[in-house]
């Protein structure tokens, strides 16, 4: 019965989710009365930061079905400051779950958020509003009893559309029926369905084949057909899960015919791949002939396809789901090749908007300020951002008074939640042009 329940479970990898985060709370206006001191200061407290919208990537999760079943999040208004100097608590935030390999865009914009690869990778998708300022903040010598206060700001609020492209080292691609589940199983740990007909698979599995040392993760995806980019079949939407690989192994199944019938089933699955994606058909890939045991004439039809994609300049197995031949090769020559060929630890990773965590050159568009924060080595954090690395290059930091229109504009171009979206810390050093500063936010959790 379980397992009946797992095969039906939908397998989502396109949603679109609609976000709000949380409202500033507002500043207070307020002046202390006591019994002794009829005139006493400004004391009304800042309003707390509205909650953000947070996706988080995660292992436990391999597709984006959860969310189907709830498709708004709003996050927690920040709350508003108080006489008695007393600040208004943070909004809390949402945090949504989301598979390593989700892709994040502006569902109206179109505009690339962020690509959430490894667990643990986050991006902020709305960001909370600023509390307000309490009167107390503007007291000064010349102000003494200033008779305003802030109001919070606006949560930001958008549409979300969220694509999976799941991470894998390997991907298993041929026919229905040529036996890329029963290799998956054979390879590792997996335990996918398989049967005699075609279409068996109906969305991506992963199987993960362990050593000692690391871990190779393989993905089996639904059978191509010809036509299969023209909506054939299953369609060839599934091959986006094996975009992210460093190598194929295209599955053939040795029974099906003469040594020419094996080639021309591989031209089909390659011709439609090349259709989706022209760089997949120049992705490191080995040929499998599966189903041996079921050949009576395989040394003849073996030597012939291994001439033709020797021809080709490609590798070619024979193998066995079966009985085992060259389950245990093929094994060591997936995890050989995934040594050889780690998995590019890129920094690029979050894109595009104020909300950039990596290096990456900056699509220009609209009048969006575009900042990066990229981390340093030793804890710090580099702020990228022509506009404030010209103004620190202009502004004497020696007078007190531009310190404070640097921070003015810090707090303009939003640069401390993207420092702590970025995982700054109190004390962390930031740099930004030639300048170096110690981060101390003012404004994240006033503790209520
Ligand atoms: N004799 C023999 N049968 C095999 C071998 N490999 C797979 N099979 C059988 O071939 C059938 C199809 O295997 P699957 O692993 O489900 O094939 P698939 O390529 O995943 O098929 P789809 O998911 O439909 O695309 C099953 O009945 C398997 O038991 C093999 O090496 N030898
Ligand atoms: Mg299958």
């Amino acid at each position: 019965m379980i397992l009946d329940v797992l095969t039906i479970m939908k397998f989502i990898d396109e949603i679109t989710i609609s976000v709000r985060a949380g409202d500033g709370g507002s500043g207070c206006m307020s002046f202390l009365r006591e019994k002794f001191r009829p005139n006493g200061g400004p004391d009304g407290g800042n309003g707390g930061r509205g909650g953000d919208i947070v996706l988080k990537a995660v292992t436990n999760l391999q597709s984006l079905a959860d969310l189907e079943h709830r498709k708004r999040f709003v996050a927690k208004n920040g709350n508003h400051g108080e006489g008695n100097s007393r600040n208004g608590r943070a909004g809390e935030s949402v945090i949504i779950p989301v598979p390593c390999g989700t892709l994040v865009f502006d569902a109206e914009s179109k505009e690339g958020i962020a690509d959430l690869v490894e667990a643990g990778d986050v991006c902020v998708a709305a960001m909370g509003g600023r509390g307000g300022r309490g009167n107390k903040v503007f007291a000064s010598s010349l102000r003494r009893a200033p008779r305003f206060s802030e109001k919070g700001e606006r949560g930001e609020e958008r549409p979300l559309r969220l694509e999976l492209r799941l991470i894998a080292d390997i991907g298993l691609i041929g026919l229905p029926n040529a036996g890329k589940s029963s290799i998956l199983a054979a390879v590792s740990n997996a335990a996918p369905k398989i049967a005699d007909y075609p279409f068996t698979t109906l969305s991506p599995n992963l199987g993960v084949i362990s050593t000692d040392i690391d871990s190779v993760v393989m993905a089996d995806i639904p059978g191509l057909i010809e036509g299969a980019s023209q909506d054939k079949g299953l369609g060839i939407s599934f091959l986006r899960h094996i975009e992210r690989t460093r190598m194929l192994l295209h599955v053939l199944d040795l029974s099906s015919g003469s040594a020419e019938i094996v080639e021309d089933d591989w031209r089909v699955v390659r011709s439609e791949m090349e259709r989706y994606d022209p760089e997949l058909g120049s992705r490191p890939c080995i040929i499998v002939g599966n189903k041996s045991d079921l050949c009576e004439d395989l040394p003849e039809k073996s030597g012939a396809l291994a001439g033709f994609f020797s021809g080709l300049g490609m590798e070619f197995m024979v193998t066995s789901a079966l009985t085992e031949e060259n389950i245990p090769e093929l094994t060591k020559r997936v995890i050989d090749f995934s040594r050889e060929h780690p998995r590019p630890k890129g920094e690029v990773r979050i894109f595009s908007d104020v909300r950039v965590l990596g290096m990456q050159d900056l699509p220009q568009s609209g009048t969006k300020r575009k900042i990066q924060i990229v981390p340093t080595p030793g804890g710090a954090f580099r702020v990228i951002c022509p506009q404030l690395e010209q103004a620190a290059e202009r502004y004497d930091f020696s007078q007190s008074e531009n310190t404070a229109r640097f921070t003015r504009l810090l707090r303009k171009y939003r640069v401390e939640e993207l420092l702590e979206a970025a995982g700054a810390a109190a004390g962390s050093s930031v740099s930004i042009g030639h300048s170096s500063f110690d981060f101390y936010p003012d404004n994240d959790d006033f503790g209520g």
